[in-house]
């Protein structure tokens, strides 16, 4: 069952790089696939780097009273194990690692809609590991566990937590442009005649995953943003001591990190379907089932984030609604699950290393689903919360649940991308290895929470019934899962000693990435695709029709060509980064205040001036980056809708911009509600807000104008009308900052919660505006140098979509602060 693909023949230069020119190569391309390996290898290392700190975990846990790991210590390893299986290892993977590598293949296209903004989107996800490690240099490592809960992020290592916050929020930064990135190549950027419902189940799983990023990812930056600027400034939602109520945080951080659990589970449930499909060579079982429980479960699952809180005391008519939104959640997860099981029932299934990690995954993750569903339930939620039922629970999930679609994934892809197999004896060992181990390590502490044992202790005594040996059992397991890890390292090393066989379709699988060449050439495919896709599993169907691949001679193919721009401008936001997290502000102490800089140490000084450079190397790259056009020759581009590129990733983008202010305007309301932020009586004044608000409502209606004048061609109006809404821009934050100079000196924001409130929302606004108005600066800026024609409007469209955005969100402010 393959269609003969008329295959150029991927000729591996022997002349080997030197090291220098592949690192090269990897800063400035815009290839996805070489962007997904960036995504792949980045997530293998944190596995291993998590994984080698949870054995530090379990050694110090094999034996009572052990002392390896005490106190603060033991939290430290602990924060990092969660924290870097969450954000660099599990979450990555799938969704950006294997998302970048296959959905533009599977899609039948040749890159995504944005390639210079995946490239700096990337390197941010980089930049905010590097920024992790240098922390553990600098500060040291936060100990505070990875919800970073209130108020122990107040007292605890100050610069660990707040490296650890910037790290979160440029990680998340990368993340939305990554998601509306995905959203605006899926609906702009499919094979001609592949309609949404004729898509591979992954793609769609990519689809509803990057949603769900854009609608809730705004809870964790609003988590991040806020410990931060209490750390360094004061500001703050949460203080009590002020009116604040700590619970916030919970909720905002919640609101995220609950969805995120389907953020890592979606794209594997994926992977596991389309592994599913090819190895029982059947057509998967409900397609359309399937899609639309991927959608309830992203629609469900922004609305369960109070099972975690249920033991906070949050009022009981809510934790009962939350009980039953959790549980309902359990059935598209369950749907999904059966249509798993119902593909490969009856198939002839080929049972190759794939189809091993899908069925262990099956079997574990009943387990793991089904403890969930108990958590689920509050009075059993009360009796185990905090033990080791819960940690038992979540890596029953996501180390023998959701990981081993990971794997399922490295070894069916692994081909693809490498034109090599894995051992199948090696990945043998390698499964059972991981099998036994996980089960070993995980089963013993659902008895050991079930028998009251705390999570988040460093040690236990030796007195307790079965504690000792289930304790020790634990931590045999692990070892079996380091021997594992070992054997999946070696596995894959080996492999590269063996010669490229495995041709474009070594599973005879269905979709289109099996026709591009394995490895799959720069440009992906040397061949255009018939343009009738009766179902999801077109190679199966033109087989049929007899339908045929049209080839496409390589030397017509255009890419976008490889820039450093996109590399630098992330490399600049890693210097800001830097400096925001060991700079800028000495930490503040209620009791002194904000300390001198004079006082501040070397480092702190280095640290502050790396951030005041940081701003000339970020707009220089910016603005490079908008000076070079994407591809070396005018090419004509296709998309599906009428939208460009441009627009279709802003509009997904701003959704996230929509949900961060609608989460702290959220938050402020509440507050306001139940009395705790009052207003003071001096009051910032209304008058300057109308002002204002007249001043960015006029300045729509200039950028709107100006878009419509470069649109038919009327450069130099356009250009004026750009240069206006500039204008207008400054004059507006000349306003703001007088105004924030005055309510700041009028009272003390540290003391009242109102106020607080108010410079948290309307600084970020006018955060927004800054941005707004670089990003108006950068078609001004293409205007004014001839980059902008009658057919090519460079940015000017997401730009001027950006700058309405951030006028409706100042209405907002306007009648919630200022009229309210
Ligand atoms: Fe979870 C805590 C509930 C799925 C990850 N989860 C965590 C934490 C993580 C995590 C990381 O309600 C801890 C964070 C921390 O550090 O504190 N979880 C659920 C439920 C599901 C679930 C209901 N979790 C996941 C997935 C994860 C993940 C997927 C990552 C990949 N989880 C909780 C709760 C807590 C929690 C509480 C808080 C505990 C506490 O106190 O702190 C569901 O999505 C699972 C659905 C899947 C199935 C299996 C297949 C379904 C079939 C259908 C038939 C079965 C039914 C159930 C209808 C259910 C085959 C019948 C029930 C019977 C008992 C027979
Ligand atoms: Fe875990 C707590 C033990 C895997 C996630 N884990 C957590 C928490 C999260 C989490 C979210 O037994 C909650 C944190 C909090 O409370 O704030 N975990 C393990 C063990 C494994 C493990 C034994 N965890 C994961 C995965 C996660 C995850 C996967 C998410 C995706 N974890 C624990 C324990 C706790 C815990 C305790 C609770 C502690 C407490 O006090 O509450 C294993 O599955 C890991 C297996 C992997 C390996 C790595 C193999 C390494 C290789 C590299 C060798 C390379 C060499 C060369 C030698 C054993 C193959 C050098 C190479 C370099 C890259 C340096
Ligand atoms: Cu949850």
């Amino acid at each position: 069952m393959t269609v003969h693909a008329p295959l150029p023949q991927h000729t591996q230069t022997a002349a080997k790089r030197g090291v220098w020119e592949v690192i090269k190569d990897y800063m400035m391309t815009t290839d996805h696939k070489k962007i997904g390996l960036l995504y792949i290898i980045v997530s293998v290392l944190g596995f291993c780097l998590g994984g080698l700190l949870a054995l530090a975990i379990r050694v110090q846990l094999a034996l009572p009273e052990q002392t390896l790991l005490v106190g603060t210590a033991y939290n430290q390893v602990l924060t990092m194990h969660a924290a870097i299986m969450l954000f660099f290892f599990l979450i990555p993977l799938g969704l950006f690692g294997f998302g970048n590598y296959f959905l533009p293949l599977q899609l039948g296209v040749r890159d995504v809609a944005l390639p210079r903004l995946n490239t700096f989107a990337v390197w941010l996800f980089i930049a905010s590991l590097i920024l992790v490690v240098l922390g553990l240099f600098n500060g040291g490592a936060p100990s505070v566990g990875w919800t970073f809960y209130y108020p122990l992020t107040m007292d605890g290592n100050q610069t660990g937590v707040s490296v650890f916050m910037v790290a979160v929020i440029l990680n998340g930064l990368g993340s939305l442009l990554g998601s509306a990135n995905f959203a605006a190549t899926i609906v702009n950027l499919r094979a001609p005649g592949m309609g949404l419902w004729k898509m591979p189940i992954f793609a769609w799983s990519l689809f509803a995953t990057s949603i769900l990023q854009l609608l809730t990812l705004g809870g964790l930056t609003a988590a991040a943003l806020l410990t931060y600027l209490e750390i360094k400034l004061g500001l703050s939602m949460f203080n009590p001591g002020i009116g604040g109520v700590p619970v916030l945080y919970q909720q905002f951080f919640w609101f995220y990190s609950h969805p995120a659990v389907y953020v890592m589970l979606l794209p594997y449930l994926g992977i596991g379907a389309e592994v599913a499909s090819t190895m029982a060579r059947k057509p998967l079982f409900g397609y359309r089932v399937m899609v639309y429980s991927i959608l309830a479960i992203v629609l469900v699952s922004c609305i369960v984030w109070l099972h975690h809180m249920f033991a906070v005391g949050v009022p009981e008519a809510w934790q009962i609604a939350f009980m039953i939104s959790t549980l309902i959640v359990a059935v598209p997860t369950g749907v999904k699950i059966f249509n798993l099981i119902g593909t490969l029932w009856g198939g002839r299934i080929l049972m190759r290393m794939p189809t091993y990690w899908l069925i262990g995954f099956i079997f574990n993750f009943l387990i793991g689903g089904i403890t969930g569903v108990s958590l689920g339930m509050i009075p059993f939620d009360y009796q185990v919360t905090m033990s080791y039922y819960v940690v038992a629970h979540f890596h029953n999930v996501m180390m023998f649940g959701t990981a081993f679609l990971a794997m399922a994934g490295l070894y069916y892809w692994w081909p693809k991308m490498t034109g090599r197999f894995m051992d199948e004896k090696v990945g043998l060992a390698h499964f059972w290895l991981f099998m036994v181990g996980s089960w070993l390590t995980f089963l013993p502490q659902y008895i050991l929470g079930l028998l009251g044992m705390p999570r988040r202790y460093y040690t236990y005594p030796s007195g307790n019934w079965a504690w000792t040996e289930l304790n020790f059992a634990s931590t045999v397991g692990a070892f079996l899962l380091l021997l594992g890890g070992l054997v999946m390292l070696w596995n894959m090393f080996q492999s590269f000693k063996r010669p490229i066989t495995a041709g474009p379709n070594p599973w005879g699988g269905f979709t289109l990435e099996w026709t591009s060449s394995s490895p799959p050439a720069a440009y992906n495919f040397a061949h255009d695709f018939p343009q009738n896709f009766p179902t999801e599993r077109p190679l199966y169907d033109w087989e049929k029709n007899g339908d045929t691949l049209t080839p496409v001679d390589p030397k017509s193919i255009h890419l976008p060509q490889d820039s450093i721009w996109p590399f630098m401008t992330a490399f600049a936001l890693l210097l800001m980064g830097y400096g925001l997290s060991f700079g800028w502000f000495t930490n503040y102490d209620p009791a002194v205040g904000l300390k001198p800089f004079a006082d501040a140490s070397l480092s702190f000084k280095i640290a502050t001036a790396v951030l005041y450079l940081s701003f000339p190397v970020f707009f220089y790259s910016l603005f490079k980056w908008a000076g070079t056009r994407e591809y070396a020759v005018p090419v004509a581009h296709h998309h599906l809708t009428k939208y460009d590129n441009g627009f279709m990733g802003m509009a997904w983008f701003i959704i996230s911009e929509v949900s961060l202010f609608a989460i702290l305007i959220a938050g402020y309301v509440y507050l306001r509600v139940i009395g705790a932020a009052e207003p003071p009586a001096l009051r910032p004044n209304i008058w300057l807000a109308a002002l204002n608000t007249l001043i960015l409502v006029t300045s729509s209606g200039v950028i709107h104008k100006a878009e419509q004048d470069l649109h038919h061609g009327r450069a130099s109006w356009g250009r004026l009308g750009l240069f206006i809404t500039l204008l207008l821009g400054a004059i507006f934050m000349i306003f703001q900052v007088y105004e924030f100079a005055l309510f700041g000196t009028e009272s003390d924001w540290r003391q009242n919660l109102w106020q607080s409130c108010f410079f948290i929302i309307v600084g970020l606004h006018g955060l927004h505006i800054l941005i707004g108005g670089t990003g108006i600066a950068l078609p001004y800026y293409q205007a004014l140098t001839g980059k902008m024609d009658k057919y090519n409007h460079g940015s000017i469209v997401p730009a001027s979509l950006y700058w309405h955005l951030v006028d409706v969100v100042w209405l907002l402010i306007v009648a919630i602060f200022y009229a309210w």
